[in-house]
């Protein structure tokens, strides 16, 4: 016996027995309860980090105690391999994507295996495989049959002198990532899912998850249902040249707070709204400000922090309630794919439109009351947009009216008018698939000439993506392979052009939970007996930052699969846990006018106080200080990462796992 713990030689043995037992693979037993438990497959970017770690060894945890209480338990492990990254590398290192994807599995793999979890490897798949990906072609092109899949034009950033389309995160301050190029906005024919259609089953099936209060709310606040009205403003006689049909009569707006129509003071349009062109015939000014708006930014989260700016059109509108005339302006902030890409601006109870206000000088009026509160014009205080315990003023004959019964009130009013109805609206958009790359799932679709977009027939599927290619980041690859895209109509016969873009990677990660339960089922997505069995993940686990899209896209793809009766279930993933983010201290220089360089917790000495604080940094390289950073996110940015690998090679996986919980 030796005298120290030599988790070397002991796990290696523990790990090459269990695996030859085979005491972790499972198959459907009636005889015993079953539990599937779900960790979100990594990205196969290299190699694995703390973050992985801690989220399988959750996993693992829980699977192994429901094992020893008597369940069947399925753990399985896959790779989500489609995506970007491997698109860089094959930039920067000149290797085709396959090629470094299928390493870096076969490398961490082996990590994973080294780390001894409870893991079913005989269900193992990659995404980037035929294989998995048929199924998915497969299904598209049945819904696209059914209309659920749809195409449209679409808005994405182009680079045009890379002569490619750029992801959101590969605009950095206007410029393409690469060339540093101004991005351009183009519109290009996309295919979107319905996922609209399913806003509302979204939302109340969240209902019965035993999901994270938090996750639920965000999921929530994403699809964004609000209940208003669709307010109709005349236009004022002498406002409607250049314009036509019902435009020319009245601009329609849609608000949640009718009840705050007398405070409007004025109302604004998006830029591509057809008020605001016509307005811009005669206005060299005002158009080339529509054509600054509609350059920049469509990305919410940056339209919540972004300036607002706007410029007025010269051309009125009439309150229905009360007569008056009110200027329409083209503002920054009003979205043109919301609501009807046109508001009232009431400065006195909206935030957006109080902060518009103030920098152009436009009137405020108050139209809510807060118990006697005096009103401060130049600040923002919370109750200004309230609906509790406020009461309406210099409203006429609704005042006095609480914010429901205002709301009702004017409602009725309006649509005694004609001027307005109720209108249930949602923020959740139609979700676009299409991506000019290469390293993703082909789109099964064949353009002809005659026959417009027919989808590839089933025998011809599935369409495969050379694996061959290392793409040179200008253009797509596959549009520049006629041997891919030449082919005949399915239809006519004719010579036609295949569809060269690809999937948006989150498709495969939308249905992966039920290949694991028949990862070699050759007959469809899942085998019926094996999902009768399994159902669905009684227990998912992963990272908050998928709070949100995955998650929505899992839950969505279930229903659809529901509906084609490929699964029995609705709902993915019965219960939910997000393990939160591994944390780790920061360290950094910042020289004079130049970028932050930092330093990993490794290569540094630190002093400490007498309760452990830090207190002072020193770069062992060079003996010099360095700045101490907050307790960070552990990130390749930041460059504070500690490699698991270390620990397992020095202390074990044991050690490694026990620590990370
Ligand atoms: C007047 C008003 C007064 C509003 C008030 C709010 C508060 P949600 O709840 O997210 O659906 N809005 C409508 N269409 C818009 C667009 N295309 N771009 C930007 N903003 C738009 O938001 C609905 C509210 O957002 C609407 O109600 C409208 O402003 C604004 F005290 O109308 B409100
Ligand atoms: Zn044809």
């Amino acid at each position: 016996m030796q005298e120290h713990y030599q988790p070397s030689a002991v796990e290696p043995a523990a790990q090459t027995k269990w695996a030859e037992a085979r005491i972790f693979n499972v198959a459907e037993d009636t005889s015993k309860p079953k539990y599937y438990c779900l960790s979100m497959f990594p990205y196969p970017s290299g190699k694995l980090h703390m973050g992985h770690v801690r989220n399988y060894t959750i996993g693992d945890v829980r699977s192994r105690f429901k094992l020893l209480n008597g369940f069947n338990v399925l753990q399985p492990m896959g790779w989500d391999a489609f995506g970007m990254p491997a698109e860089n590398a094959a930039i920067d290192r000149k290797v085709a994507p396959a090629k470094w994807t299928y390493e870096n599995i076969a490398y961490m793999r082996n990590q994973l295996k080294s780390l001894g979890f409870a893991i079913d490897w005989e269900r193992e798949f990659a995404t980037c495989t035929p294989e998995y990906y048929r199924w998915e072609q497969l299904f598209f092109t049945k819904l696209f049959q059914k209309g659920v899949i749809y195409r449209k034009n679409g808005t994405v950033n182009w680079d045009p002198v890379d002569q490619t389309v750029l992801a959101n995160e590969q605009v950095i301050d206007g410029r393409g990532w690469r060339s540093g190029a101004l991005v351009e906005k183009r519109e290009i024919p996309m295919y979107y899912f319905k996922i609209t259609d399913y806003a509302e089953q979204l939302l109340n099936d969240l209902e019965d998850l035993d999901w994270p209060e938090q996750v639920k709310t965000m999921q929530r606040n994403w699809i964004g249902k609000s209940r208003g009205m669709q307010v109709r403003f005349a236009v004022a006689e002498d406002s409607k040249a250049g314009l036509s049909g019902d435009y020319a009569e009245f601009l329609q707006v849609y608000t949640t707070r009718p009840d705050t129509l007398m405070g409007a003071t004025y109302v604004a349009v998006a830029a591509e709204h057809p008020l605001a062109a016509a307005a811009a015939e005669a206005n060299p000014g005002l158009q080339a400000f529509i054509t600054e708006c509609k350059a920049g930014s469509v990305a919410e989260a940056d339209m919540a922090v972004m300036e607002k700016k706007g410029m007025p059109t010269g051309r009125y509108v009439v309150n229905p309630l009360n007569g008056e005339r009110l200027e329409v302006w083209v503002a920054n902030y009003v979205l043109w794919g919301y609501g009807d890409g046109a508001v009232m601006a009431v400065p006195a109870h909206d935030e957006r439109d109080f902060e518009f206000a103030n920098k152009y000088g436009l009137p405020v009026k108050q139209v809510i009351g807060q118990d006697g509160q005096s009103f401060d014009p130049r600040e923002w205080q919370e109750w200004y947009g309230s609906k509790e315990n406020t009461r309406l003023v210099n409203s006429g004959e609704f005042d006095g009216l609480d914010f429901q019964t205002a709301f009702d009130k004017i409602g009725a009013k309006l649509q005694s008018l004609n001027a307005g109805e109720p209108k249930t609206q949602y923020r959740l958009r139609d979700w676009g698939v299409s991506r000019q790359r290469y390293w993703g799932c082909p789109i099964p679709i064949i353009h002809c000439e005659s026959c417009g977009d027919v989808p590839v027939p089933e025998q011809d599927l599935p369409v495969v993506l050379p694996e061959n290619v290392v793409p040179d980041g200008s253009g797509s690859p596959l549009a520049k392979m006629p041997e891919f895209y030449q082919t005949v109509c399915p239809c006519c016969g004719k010579p036609a052009k295949r569809e060269t873009d690809t999937m948006d990677t989150f498709m495969e990660s939308s249905w992966y939970q039920f290949r694991y339960m028949s990862p070699k089922f050759s007959d469809g997505m899942v085998a019926p007996a094996a999902q009768a069995y399994w159902q669905q993940a009684d227990q998912y686990i992963g990272g908050i930052e998928h709070a949100i899209l995955h998650l929505l896209y899992a839950r969505f793809f279930t229903k659809l699969m529901h509906e084609e009766g490929i699964v029995g279930v609705k709902e993915p993933f019965q219960s939910l846990l997000t393990q939160g983010m591994v944390l780790q201290a920061t360290y950094y220089r910042e020289p004079d006018g130049g970028k932050k360089q930092w330093f990993n917790p490794a290569e540094v000495d630190v002093q400490t106080d007498e309760k452990g604080r830090p207190v002072a940094a020193v770069l062992r390289a060079d003996g010099l200080p360095v700045t101490i950073g907050g307790v960070e996110k552990m990130s390749k940015s930041k460059n504070n990462g500690v490699d698991p690998q270390q620990i397992i090679d020095a202390y074990g996986a044991d050690t490694a796992r026990l620590f990370m919980m």
